[in-house]
């Protein structure tokens, strides 16, 4: 399809299916300012050009706030339950293209197909959710301290929100911002990882469709610092939402700190998965193969070290191995691969790069370790699932985050252990523990340090309706998904209404 096509405005029809992709500002395809794009490139066959688009800085990121600041002066006074509708809308939308945009995913970013339709699903089910709570955004009403007044406290939207967004996850991650930030009458630039616009467009296409009316949701393309940081600086810019690493937020963090923005931040992990003697143990190599290579290692969920009690170390480890060994690893769109490849040859070199450490380090690799560069692999950003095993918990590659298939299996003592090596470490996101005994997996509840706790299930598959997020280097207190995300996209205001005519003086005027 012709790029001149992509002047037109969508708001009444869908984003063209081309290859080239403008910014999309005030419901019209731009160019960015300067004239250059970028390529998004198939990791699994870099011979495929996915799609290319716009290279933004400064210049299409004020042009896309000025937009959402126009449009907030509107979409805040259209009642919650009809923005929400939009939002329902939009998931019935994604319903009939969930095929179309989890190929499109698993070309731009690598993920299998399995996991790219659990990706859109994922949309879906935050799409469904955050329509709920359009009937819903409570809030309290409790009897004043003095007699003939109502107290009561109203959500109000924020302004203008700024959104970076992560490849890993790039239509779920772009939706558990987007939806719950429109519901509550907020409106949006949302600038998406540079591997994986397309997944995000895809998302802000059945909103439009749905309805979403322009300017409130606004897509600007490019790298972190050319437009991601004029977004972050922004003045108009009342919040921004991140989803990346520990050290970019920490910079997300201290700029937003300056102008006084909501900041919200959901960053690295290291995730322990704690398997004790009495646990099932089929079920726990099953999950911890899953938790472990399950989009190839690149969750922040991911399970990154698995710590196993001695009395069932070298069976459990004897199992993994083989299994993992077999994993099928190649081009997510053929349904009979398990495992696709990085997402860009800079991750694939992390991998590389911590595998050696691994070994400098003195831990035992028992599987894995090497690119896969031959026959059908040529093309792409392969490398095997790799295991190492006796690895000492303050090792760097037990520490910290690689966002590869590299696994660290940690004997332990008992539960007590398990979990001290399970708290060692700065983040704080996800955690889980096999066992039967229900006294343990309680305490584990209560004691380890993390965000998210799994009994006999791996340190993945969070679910929309419940916060998400973690402790310590993890955030910084914020939580998405669920209420917490309605939280964060809004502003309390405590309303006092008194009809007693005449001055009354709170915590002074009081009947003794
Ligand atoms: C991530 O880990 O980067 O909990 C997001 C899960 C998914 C989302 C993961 N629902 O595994």
């Amino acid at each position: 399809m012709a790029t001149d096509t992509l002047t037109k405005p969508v708001i009444d029809g869908s984003i063209p299916k081309t290859k080239v992709f403008k910014n999309f500002i005030d419901g019209e395809w731009v160019e960015s300012a300067c004239g250059q794009t970028f390529e998004d490139r198939n990791p699994a066959d870099t011979r495929e050009v996915v799609a290319t688009f716009q290279r933004s800085n400064k210049e299409d990121v004020d042009a896309a706030v000025d937009a959402a600041k126009a449009a907030f002066a509107k979409w805040r006074l259209v009642p919650a339950p009809r923005r929400a509708e939009m939002v329902f809308r939009a998931a019935e939308i994604l319903i009939d293209r969930k095929e179309d945009h989890a190929r499109d995913m698993t070309r731009e970013m690598g993920k299998v197909l399995a996991e790219t339709r659990g990706d859109v699903q994922e949309a879906i089910d935050a799409a469904y959710y955050n329509a709920g709570e359009g009937r819903r955004l409570f809030g309290p009403t409790v009897p004043s301290e003095l007699p003939n007044k109502f107290a009561m406290a109203v959500r109000q939207p924020i302004g203008v929100c700024g959104m970076i967004t992560p490849w890993n996850f790039p239509m779920a991650i772009s939706s558990w911002k987007l939806l719950p930030a429109v519901v509550c009458g907020n409106t949006c630039v949302i600038k998406p990882a540079q591997d994986t616009p397309l997944s995000t467009f895809n998302l802000v296409r059945a909103l439009t469709d749905a309805g979403i009316p322009k300017g409130v949701i606004n897509v600007v393309t490019g790298y972190g610092p050319e437009a991601g940081t004029p977004l972050l600086e922004h003045t108009a810019v009342r919040a921004i939402s991140f989803t990346g690493s520990s050290a970019v937020g920490k910079i997300i963090g201290t700029t937003s700190a300056k102008t006084f923005k909501h900041c919200s931040l959901e960053l690295g992990g290291k995730n322990p998965m704690i398997v004790l003697d009495d646990a099932n143990l089929e079920l726990a190599i099953e999950g911890g193969l899953w938790g472990a290579f399950g989009t190839t290692g690149q969750r922040c969920t991911a399970t990154s070290r698995i710590i196993v009690q001695k009395g069932v170390y070298r069976k459990f480890i004897d199992q993994f191995v083989a299994r993992a060994k077999k994993i099928k690893v190649g081009n997510g769109l053929d349904e009979t691969v398990e495992m696709g490849p990085a997402v860009n040859e800079n991750q694939l070199k992390t991998d590389l790069k911590y595998i050696e450490i691994g070994k400098d380090e003195g831990a035992k690799m028992v599987t894995g370790g090497n690119r896969l560069d031959k026959g059908d692999y040529q093309h792409g950003w392969f490398l095997e699932p790799t295991v190492f095993i006796d690895v000492d918990p303050k090792m760097r590659i037990a520490q910290e985050e690689i966002f590869g298939p590299v696994v660290s299996i940690i004997p332990c003592d008992d539960l007590e252990d398990a979990i001290a090596i399970a708290n060692g470490i700065e983040y704080g996101l996800s955690s889980s523990l096999y066992t039967k005994d229900v006294n343990k997996a309680f305490s584990a509840v209560r004691d380890l340090e993390a965000g998210i706790t799994y009994i006999n299930a791996p340190t993945i598959g969070a679910e929309v309706h419940l916060p998400f997020g973690g402790t310590k280097a993890t955030g910084n207190g914020h939580r998405e998904g669920g209420i917490g995300a309605i939280d964060f996209y809004t502003e309390w205001k405590s309303v006092y209404v008194d009809y007693s005519d005449k001055l009354q003086k709170a915590q002074i005027d009081r009947a003794e």
